[in-house]
C-alpha cells in the first residue's frame, strides 16, 4: 500500500497515456487544465457525523442516521478545520466547503435562531486563507422544534414561523459569507417534514411548505447578489416512509416558478432511479442545479462516493452537456464506522476522478457517430474508453498538485490518526 513509484515513473505513463488519448483526439494537459477549475463542495457533516456545536448531547433526527463510532470525530470548530485541512492536503485541486447553520464558533451556548453572521467568521477566514469558497444549509432538523417530524410545512404556525425564521436566518448569513469571500454561497433548504404512515391529507402540507418557502425567499436580505437559493427534494425517510411534503415533483414545479437552484441529491429517488438522466432535462427550466452526489446502498444510506458507473454517469452527462457553468458538484454521505478524513477524502478523489475520466471523453466524436446513426461505432467507442489509461492521468495529476496517489494517501491519514484523532 505505501509504496509510491517514483516521479520519473509516474511522468512516463502519463506520456504513453497521452499518445494514446492524442490518438482519439483528446488533449490529456488540457482536460487536466480544466479540472484543476472544478471546485467540489465538501461537506462539513461527514467530519462529525451530522451532530453539530450546537448541543453534542442532541441526537440526529430528520430521518436521517450515520451509523458506526469509529473514534476521533471533531468536537468543535478548530478540531473540524483541522480534519478538513487534513482532507483537502489529500484532495487534487481548490475545493469549497458545504457548511451547516449548526457549525458556527461560538464560546455559549446558542439555539437555533440565535446564530449570526459574524459566528461565522473563523470560517470566513480560514477559508481566505485556503481559498475556499463556502456553501451554506439551514439545519432544519436534530432540534426539539422538529421532534413532530414537521418543519416548514407543520400545522402548527408557531412551529412554522420558527423554521421560516431559521431559513432567513441561513440565507442572511449565506449572503454575509459570500460577500465576504466575495464569492456567492449557495443556500440549499431541505426539510425533513413527512409522515411514517399513510396519510390522508397529501395535499395541506405541500400548499403550506409552498407559503412558507415563499415568505422565506421573498424575504429581504442585506447581500442578496451573494446568496444562491435551492432546494431539495426527497423521496422518503426513516420515518418519513410514506409521504415526504417536499417531493421530487414539488421542487422541481417550485424551482421551476421560482426559478431557485434545483438540488438532485442520489439517494433521494427510488433504487433505480438515477439523477444522471434528471440533469439534462431539468436545465432546460431552472437556471443552475446543486448536485448532493451520495451513495445509497439499498436506501438513502449515504455511503462514502465510490467510483460507479452511476457517479461516472453524473459527470459525464455535466461535460457532455456542457454544464460546468450552471452545476454546482456538491457531496452528501456520512459515514462514521470509519476513519472520518479517508471518507471525505475517498469519495472526493472518486468524484474528482469521475470528472476527470468524463473530461477524457473524445465527445465531439462521439456525438458523430451517434447523429450519423453508426451505432456499432458508438458502442466500440464506448467500451474501448473504458480500458484507456485514464489512472496513468489521475496519478500524474496527483504528482501535478503535489498531493499523493491513490495508493499512498492512507499513510497520510494514519499519521494523522495516531498524531491527532487518537487523544480526542
Ligand atoms: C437528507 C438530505 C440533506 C442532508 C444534509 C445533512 O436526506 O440529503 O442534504 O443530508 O442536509
Ligand atoms: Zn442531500
Amino acid at each position: 500500500m505505501t509504496e509510491s513509484p517514483n516521479p520519473a515513473n509516474i511522468h512516463t505513463a502519463y506520456k504513453l497515456a497521452q499518445e494514446r488519448y492524442a490518438q482519439l483526439g483528446v488533449d490529456t494537459d488540457a482536460a487536466l487544465k480544466q479540472l484543476a477549475q472544478i471546485p467540489i463542495s465538501l461537506h462539513c457533516w461527514q467530519g462529525d457525523d451530522v451532530g453539530g456545536f450546537e448541543d453534542p448531547g442532541r441526537g440526529l433526527s430528520g430521518g436521517i442516521m450515520a451509523t458506526g463510532n469509529y473514534p476521533g470525530k471533531a468536537r468543535n470548530g478548530d478540531e473540524l478545520r483541522a480534519d478538513l485541512d487534513m482532507a483537502y492536503s489529500l484532495i487534487p485541486g481548490t475545493h469549497r466547503l458545504n457548511l451547516h447553520a449548526i457549525y458556527g464558533d461560538s464560546n455559549t451556548k446558542l439555539d437555533r435562531n440565535d446564530w449570526q453572521p459574524h459566528h461565522f467568521d473563523r470560517w470566513i477566514d480560514w477559508a481566505k486563507a485556503n481559498n475556499h469558497g463556502i456553501d451554506f444549509n439551514p439545519t432544519c432538523f436534530s432540534h426539539p422544534m422538529a421532534d413532530s417530524g414537521f418543519t416548514l410545512a407543520s400545522l402548527d404556525p408557531n412551529v412554522r414561523d420558527f423554521w421560516i425564521e431559521h431559513c432567513i436566518n441561513s440565507r442572511e448569513i449565506a449572503g454575509y459569507i459570500g460577500k465576504q469571500l466575495d464569492n456567492p454561497c449557495i443556500t440549499n433548504v431541505w426539510v425533513p417534514d413527512g409522515y411514517k404512515d399513510t396519510p390522508v391529507d397529501r395535499r395541506a402540507h405541500r400548499v403550506l411548505l409552498k407559503e412558507s418557502l415563499d415568505t422565506i425567499f421573498s424575504a429581504e436580505i442585506t447581500n442578496p447578489d451573494y446568496n444562491l437559493d435551492a432546494v431539495e427534494c426527497k423521496l422518503f425517510g426513516i420515518g418519513s416512509e410514506s409521504y415526504v411534503v417536499g417531493s421530487h415533483e414539488f421542487y422541481m414545479g417550485y424551482a421551476v416558478q421560482n426559478q431557485t437552484l434545483l438540488c438532485l441529491d442520489a439517494g433521494h429517488f427510488h433504487p433505480t432511479e438515477v439523477i444522471s438522466d434528471k440533469i439534462s432535462s431539468a436545465l432546460l427550466y431552472v437556471p443552475e442545479l446543486l448536485l448532493h452526489v451520495s451513495r445509497g446502498v439499498r436506501w438513502d444510506s449515504d455511503h462514502v462516493v465510490t467510483l460507479t458507473d452511476e457517479l461516472q454517469a453524473i459527470m459525464q452527462e455535466v461535460v457532455r452537456g456542457d454544464y460546468l457553468q450552471r452545476v454546482h458538484i456538491g457531496l452528501d454521505f456520512f459515514d462514521a464506522s470509519i476513519n472520518r478524513v479517508a471518507a471525505w477524502s475517498v469519495g472526493t478523489r472518486n468524484a474528482v476522478r469521475a470528472l476527470l475520466i468524463a473530461l477524457l471523453e473524445p465527445v465531439a466524436t462521439m456525438r458523430e457517430l451517434e447523429q450519423n446513426g453508426d451505432f456499432t461505432a458508438r458502442l466500440v467507442l464506448q467500451e474501448a474508453l473504458k480500458g484507456m489509461p485514464f489512472g496513468a492521468v489521475w496519478d500524474y495529476y496527483c504528482w501535478q498538485q503535489t498531493v499523493p496517489l491513490d495508493t499512498a494517501f492512507l499513510d497520510d491519514i494514519r499519521a494523522y490518526e495516531v498524531a491527532v484523532l487518537a487523544s480526542r
